[in-house]
């Protein structure tokens, strides 16, 4: 470093608030001051080009990417400093954000969904229910309905794959050293064998997403937050299961089962059984549409028939970083920690919070009469809004 100039920097900033679809472009150019409520991100991008870059918040450097991410849970003056190195030259830019309490005041439960797009399953067109000329946004409404604020109706997930994404009336941030937020399911223990927690465990993988263009929509990169098995034998990463619609030329239950093949080349069905006589494909997907696809982590099956010789399975849980996967009692078993996000290829990403939650089912897997895994979900809170 041979020279350290300080020059006004041109930084283009984008006061993104939340989830919602009117962030507002609050300056171009030179900015050394922002006001924002907390919860909300300010997104920095500098309109100048270096080799490499160092953001600081009050001294402590926390990004060495070009574009800065900027929210708190905490109201208070903080004072950024993006250093830019280019060659043997080194530029600062410093500036002050102002941040105060919102005017109205936050919910901490679920305030949008953004998609709804369920495996073939039992429930599916019942829990919410399909009425005849529903779209996939009248569903996306029917799950809020469900899971929104502190209604607390389950949703399901269906089989493998399939998804929610909903998000707050802010930004969820990343406390350091805590956990961010908690989902609620209908898990439950029956046995423990071997120590291990058995009885209805269908675990859905939780991956969280920042709105960094600003839109207010999930169209930004996804991150899986790594579970206890992320990394076990038997988890397969960028699995996926096609689906094929349900052929009515076949007799009897048949007729009405859901034929899939997945990634590895294995097949099976999602069979239909008398208790739940509705068609389990989703009625509001294209009806010209033969067959969909539903990609993601896939965790190892984890059903037994136990006792051994009988009829009825065990659904053990995996150990932590699961939804609908531990009883809604063992809060920080249903607790989520935005700093266990991972990339692609599961190295650790730093994300300062999450616009975006998607929660989709993680195993592929039938048990005999009580048919397909799924997960559910009834509602989840920010743990940092009181
Ligand atoms: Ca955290
Ligand atoms: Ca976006
Ligand atoms: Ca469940």
């Amino acid at each position: 470093m041979k020279t350290l100039r300080i020059i006004p920097l041109a930084i283009a900033a984008l006061a993104a608030a939340g989830c919602s679809n009117d962030a507002p472009m609050v300056g171009l150019g030179i900015d050394d001051s922002y006001r924002i409520a907390r919860m909300q991100t300010l997104v920095l991008r500098p309109a100048l080009d270096g080799t490499e870059y160092a953001w600081s918040v009050d001294g402590t450097v926390e990004s060495h990417d070009r574009d800065f991410v900027f929210v708190t849970a905490d109201e208070g003056v903080y004072t950024i400093l993006l250093t830019i190195t280019d060659g043997s030259e080194t530029f600062e830019h410093r500036c002050v954000v102002s941040v105060f309490h919102e005017e109205v005041e936050y919910s901490p439960w679920i305030a949008r969904v953004y998609e709804y797009t369920p495996g073939p399953g039992q429930f599916v067109n019942t829990m919410p229910e399909y009425t005849d000329g529903d779209s996939a946004a009248d569903m996306a409404a029917k799950v809020l309905a469900s899971i929104g604020g502190e209604r607390n109706e389950l949703v399901t997930l269906g089989s493998f794959g399939g998804y929610v994404v909903f998000g707050f009336d802010h930004t969820v941030v990343n406390v350091p050293g805590e956990n961010d937020f908690r989902i609620w399911g209908n898990a439950f223990y029956e046995a423990t064998v071997d120590g291990r927690p058995g009885g209805s465990s269908e675990p859905g993988i939780v991956s969280v997403s920042l709105d960094v263009n600003g839109n207010g929509i999930p169209d930004d990169p996804w991150y899986e937050l790594a579970g206890s098995d992320y990394g076990a034998d038997g988890t397969i990463r960028s699995y996926s299961v096609t689906y094929r619609r349900p052929d009515p030329s076949k007799e009897g239950e048949d007729a009405a089962s859901v034929a899939w093949s997945d990634s590895e080349g294995a097949s099976g069905y999602i069979p239909h059984n008398i208790f739940h006589p509705q068609s389990y494909w989703p009625q509001w997907l294209d009806p010209s549409e033969e067959a969909y696809t539903l990609c993601g982590t896939r965790l190892a099956p984890n059903a037994e028939i136990y006792p051994p010789g009988s009829k009825h399975y065990v659904l053990y849980a995996p150990a932590w970083g699961y939804a609908d996967a531990h009883p809604n009692d063992k809060a920080d078993l249903n607790s989520f920690d935005i700093s266990n996000a991972v990339d692609s290829r599961g190295d650790r990403v730093r994300l300062p919070g999450a616009d975006f939650i998607r929660v989709h089912t993680a195993l592929n897997q039938v048990c005999g009469p009580i048919g397909e895994t799924s997960t559910e979900i009834s509602k989840a809170c920010d743990l940092h809004v009181k």
